[in-house]
Formats: C-alpha cells, structure tokens, sequence
C-alpha cells in the first residue's frame, strides 16, 4: 500500500513540474498541432462513448497521471473494496456496494460469509412485494388497491431512488404515483399527501439506521396521517414497509419485520440506492427492469475492476478531475447532462462526490493540508444551465471543468427536439474549448469598443460522455457506477476514508440540542454562544407573537 503524502511522492512532484510547462497551452493550438486528437483521446466501455480530448492536457499528462495511480497503488485499493476488505477504516466495514449487483452465482465474503445469498434473497422479496403491489393483489388496508407509493428517507435514502425513479420515469407504472418526502419541513409531507386517498397510499420508511431525525419525524406523522383516516392500528401493517438495516427500532417504530426489507452495514447510504432502498424504483419500473439496472452496473463494475488503467473509462476521468483539482487549482466541477430524466443526476452526483471525498484526515490520521481533496460538484441539465450560469463558465475568472453527458438517441422522439438538444451540447463543448479571437470577432463587423466583451479566451476543459443508446436501465446503472469508481479512484490517491462521513453525524447531533430549548415553556436557557442565543430568544419571540 502507498505510504506518506502524495506530494511527497516523486509521481506528484513530477505532475507539479509537467503542470509549470504546459498550463499555458491552449487547446486551439492542441488541437491544431495533433489531427487525431479528437479520436485519440477517448475510450469506449458498453454503452458509453468517452471523449476527453477537450481536456489540457498531453500525452505525457496522461503518462504522469497513470504513474500517480500505479504509485497510490490503485489497483490494490480496487480489490481490496472488490474483495470486502474493511477499508472503510474509521468505522471498521467492508465497503461492498458493488455486491449488491453481483450475479447470483458469485462469492464475495464478509467475515468469512459469502454475501451475495442473502443479496438476491432480498432482491426475489422485493421482486415478490413489487409485484404484488403492481398487480393489485397486495391490497390496503380497506381493500382498495395501492396507487400512492411515498417513500420517507433523506440523503442516501431518498437521493438515489429519487434520482432513479425521474431518470426511469418513462419505464414506470403510469397508473400510480410515487412521491419522496425527505426534509423535515412539513411542507414536504403536506405537498407530497395533497389529494390522495390514504387508504390506496404505501409508505416505505427507508433509514439505514431507522434513528434519523428527519425520516422518525415523517414516518410519525405519515402514521397518523394514515391512522386518522383508517382508523384502525391494523392498517399500518397494509400502508407501511420499511428497509433498513435496524430490525429492533423497525418493530418499536410498529412496523411488523415481516414487512421490511434488510440491507447491511457495508453498504454505504449514498451507495445504496440498488439495494433494498430502491424499493420504491422496483415498484415505479417492475423487477425486470431493476435487475437490468443492476446489471449496467455489474458491467462497469467488472470493467473498472478488469481493464487496464490506460483503457479504464472511472480511472480516467477520476485522473483528470485530479489534475484540474490538485495542479489546476480548481474548486469546483460541474456535470451537465443534456437529458431531462436525469434532471436530479447532479444533485445525486453531488452528495455521492462531496459526503464521499470531503475529507481532510489522511489514512495515517495526519491533517491534509498541501493538497485539494474532493471538488465542489454542481451543475443542472443542458440546456436550462445555458441560460443561466453557463455565461460565468465561458467568460467567468474562474476554472470549472465540466462533464457533458449527452445520448444518441432520444427518449422521446418529438420533431426535431432531439437533434436540437445535442447541437446544444456538442457546441457548448466547441466554444468552450476553442473560444472565439478578437480577430474573430472583428472579422464579424463588432465595433471596436465591444471587441474585448465578446471575445472567448476559449481553453475551458470538458469531458464529454456520449451515450451510444437512449436512456435505460441498464445505461443509468453503467453511468452511476462510472461515477462512485471515480469517486473511489480520487480518494485512494487523496489516502482518504470516502466511505465515512463525520460531518453529516455531526449534523444529526447538534440539532438534538437545540430542539428542547425551542420546544420548551421555560424561558431559554442561553447556553449558547451569543449569536446562536440570540436567535433562538428571536425565533421563540417571533413565533409566539
Ligand atoms: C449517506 C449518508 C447520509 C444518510 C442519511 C440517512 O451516505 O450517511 O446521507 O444516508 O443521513 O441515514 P439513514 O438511512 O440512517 O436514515
């Protein structure tokens, strides 16, 4: 295994060094100079189509970053998470997301159990239960069929299957609804229960650890909420199932474990939405098509786990989201996919990113301090983003990579639509990387005050991912799991742990503290510091006026 800090190794020093010589060059003049670079710098892997050749960088980059992958000992780092060793170091787990889509006929061991037995025990009774609700044969609790599924989590419980659900929308059983209540504001619940009948309404109460705050809040009211109509305590056995890995608070909550679906602690919540926390997706698209997801996933993992570091599509864009982050100094990266099924892909993308490589503790334990760890990941689909914030990427002062994500074929084949669409992406991708001159812009006629204000310094880095397909399944899963092996090829090199996650644990304390201090009748107790005092006096003043 890679030992001391990656500046120190000889492979980063020499990144340092390449990055003084070419962070000058342009990409107009890249592209002038190499005739294949267009179709030199890319790979292909199943359904994707990879081109990084808008990128800053050489052949020799790409040779430099590679040697820093072999340096980091990436490849152990990939079996060491293939093969379930405890690399989620500070709360001792195996980190075996990539089990949930094993085949049936794989072994992959924790503690010495194989695992994947009880993985497709718990995919067949999701199966089971989703096609009974599909069919109307599971029934509520008045004997009218179920319409609504709401599922109540938040973060690594409800991103994912949210996310899902919209990017398979068109694979969904159209006659019902699904909804997903997370924040602990009641206008979430309220909004999401607006007109329905509880007595045709399932909830799926999703909460690794069944203590969340939030999801506890809502999965109370949501009882009562369903209680006050059915009025029967029986009926909470109809209208609610919950997953989790916490049996003991899962039947104190009164949900019969019969009626819940068991994930482990290996899995990591924003690693989890193809476990048990997909529910709710088996239920919107049929088991069918929840296994083809997992298969696309299946196929990337044994692709990130196989092919070579030079032909590795995750390895890749994770060395080149390094460069720009550690040698570019760039703070943010934006993901820009022109498909509108995959309108919270980003939002997704950015918890998996941030709750995963926002880490300043070394595996050693030793502060980071010389080197950038994970990005700030944001970005909206094409091609809304264009006309909004797009204008700070091509003439801002700042440096944001972008990865374009576009697809061959459309969704919905409407007119022209499609065609539009990706002229949008594949042009956003050209001006940026090739700007436009003041010559060029003089040449248009433009009076010579306005020059410099439509001049395009050009020489902003994309990635573009073109899809060879339309969205399916199969296609989500491939490109959710090109981005969690990223996400894994940075934090290995970076020596951090991306499987824990400290600052959300922290958040769940501290509001613990507050919440009695607003509830009571007592005058506060001001134990706080003066600003946090001083609000929570307002707030109760405020309230109570
Ligand atoms: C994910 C995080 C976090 C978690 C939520 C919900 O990796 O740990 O987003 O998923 O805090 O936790 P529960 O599933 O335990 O309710």
């Amino acid at each position: 295994m890679s030992v001391g800090k990656p500046t120190d190794w000889g492979e980063w020093k020499a990144l340092e060094r390449h990055h003084a010589e070419i962070a000058d060059l342009h990409l107009r003049d890249l592209f002038a100079r190499e005739a294949d670079r267009g179709t030199r710098l890319s790979l292909e892997a199943l359904d994707l189509y990879f081109d990084f050749s808008k990128n800053r960088l050489t052949d020799e980059t790409l040779r430099l970053l590679r040697a820093l992958a072999v340096k980091a000992d990436l490849k152990r780092g990939i079996d060491a998470m293939f093969s379930g060793e405890k690399i989620n170091f500070t709360e001792k787990r195996a980190v075996l997301h990539t089990a949930l889509r094993a085949p049936r006929d794989a072994v992959i061991r924790v503690d010495g159990e194989n695992v994947v037995p009880g993985v497709h025990a718990v995919i067949d009774k999701m199966a089971d239960f989703a096609n009974r609700v599909r069919s109307g044969a599971w029934k509520g609790h008045t004997g009218k069929r179920i319409k609504n599924v709401i599922n109540i989590g938040i973060g690594g419980s409800d991103l994912g299957p949210a996310m899902a659900y919209e990017a398979l929308r068109k694979f969904s059983e159209r006659s019902m609804t699904f909804h997903f209540v997370s924040n602990v504001d009641a206008t979430d619940f309220a909004e999401a229960v607006q007109g329905l009948d509880p007595a045709e309404t399932l909830f799926i109460v999703s909460s690794k650890t069944f203590t969340t705050l939030e999801t506890l809040a809502n999965a109370h009211t949501a009882r009562s909420w369903a209680l006050d109509a059915l009025k029967d305590e029986k009926a909470i056995a109809k209208h609610f199932v919950a997953v989790s890995t916490n049996a003991k608070e899962v039947s104190k909550f009164g949900i019969d474990t019969e009626n819940m679906f068991e994930f482990w602690d290996w899995v990591g919540g924003r690693y989890s939405y193809d476990s048990a926390i997909g529910l709710s997706l088996v239920i919107a698209v049929g088991p069918d098509r929840f296994r083809e997801m997992l298969a696309g996933f299946h196929a990337m993992d044994e692709h990130f786990r196989t092919a070579p570091i030079e032909k590795n599509l995750p390895v890749t864009l994770g060395l080149i989201g390094l460069w720009y982050n550690d040698f570019f100094g760039a703070q943010t990266q934006s993901i820009l996919p022109y498909n509108q099924y995959l309108w919270r892909l980003t939002a997704y993308l950015q918890q998996l990113d941030m709750e995963s490589n926002g880490k300043s503790t070394d595996r050693d334990g030793n502060p980071i301090t010389d080197y950038q760890t994970g990005p700030i990941v944001w970005g909206q689909p094409g091609t809304n983003g264009q006309h909004a914030y797009y204008q700070l990427i091509h003439q801002g002062t700042k440096l944001i990579p972008c990865d374009f994500i576009g697809f061959s074929k459309a969704s919905n084949a409407l007119g022209e639509h499609h065609e539009l669409l990706m002229a949008n992406c594949l042009a956003q991708t050209e001006a940026l990387a090739f700007g436009k001159t003041a010559e060029q812009v003089r040449a248009e006629g433009v009076a010579e005050d306005e020059v410099p204000h439509r001049t395009f310094r050009g020489n902003h880095p994309t990635n573009t991912i073109l899809v060879k397909n339309e969205l399916t399944p199969h296609i989500l899963g491939q490109i959710i799991a090109l981005y969690e092996h990223k996400v894994f090829t940075q934090g290995w090199i970076w020596r951090i742990n991306s499987f824990d996650q400290w600052g959300v644990e922290l958040g769940k304390v501290l509001a613990k503290r507050i919440i009695p201090e607003l509830q009571s009748k007592e005058p506060p107790k001001l134990a706080h510091d003066s600003s946090t005092n001083r609000l929570i006096e307002l707030f109760r003043k405020y309230r109570d006026a």
